[in-house]
């Protein structure tokens, strides 16, 4: 059985969003395109309380882009973001949120960032993504959404730790580029971890 995972196609994420990725409204058409293919479909939610510790805004004289220590680990910070029942957190409008069969929230322990779907970012606690999946006997999986370089990349590699074939489809994603290349860069990590690279169906 093979499932798409949506990763995080929130309003916050699309242009004009607190967190904009360039041109990430350009992912829902090709999205709602892929859907239609997949016996399964799982969503995630970046889902962050208003204290969440990964926002520049809860440490002082700290700025968006900077990097800190967050109990351990390597932490970029970033403007609040997805914040729980915020209109920012929602699902990109013309995302067509019918073909979704079920929907996992991360990011939601204040302590602690989670880029991937399936683990927080010091895998310390997995969210119950992979559990949904197995349930349904899916051994494969594809990747898309947002953003490339961070939930994308990600929740791919996990996926490829956790043993699911993995496909990522670059053309369904858009990335943040806090660097230039951070797109490519991001590809070929999926790759070089044994991801496969698909293109994107005609929308
Ligand atoms: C994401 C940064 C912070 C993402 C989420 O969805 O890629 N990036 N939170
Ligand atoms: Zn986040």
């Amino acid at each position: 059985m093979e499932a798409l995972i949506v990763v995080d196609v929130q309003n916050d994420f699309l242009p004009g969003g607190a967190l904009a990725v360039p041109d990430g409204d350009a992912v829902v058409p090709v999205i709602n395109r892929l859907m239609r293919m997949y016996p399964v479909v799982a969503a995630t939610q970046d889902w962050h309380p208003p204290t969440h510790q990964s926002f520049a805004s809860r440490h002082p004289n700290r700025r968006p882009g900077e990097i800190i220590d967050l109990h351990g680990l390597t932490q970029i910070l970033w403007p609040d973001h997805c914040v729980q029942y915020h209109s920012g957190a929602s699902f990109a409008s013309g995302l067509e949120v019918e073909h979704i069969d079920f929907v996992v929230r991360k990011g939601t322990d204040p302590a602690t960032d989670s880029y991937s779907g399936f683990f927080d970012n010091g895998r310390r606690r997995a969210t119950d993504l992979e559990k949904l999946l197995r349930s349904r006997g899916v051994r494969a999986v594809t990747i898309c959404g947002l953003a490339t370089d961070y939930c994308v990349k990600f929740t791919a590699l996990d996926a490829l730790y956790l043993g699911f074939e993995t496909t990522v489809v670059p053309d369904a994603t858009r990335a943040v580029n806090l660097n230039p290349g951070d797109f490519e860069k991001a590809v070929q990590e999926i790759r070089d971890a044994g991801g496969a690279v698909q293109a994107a169906p005609r929308v």
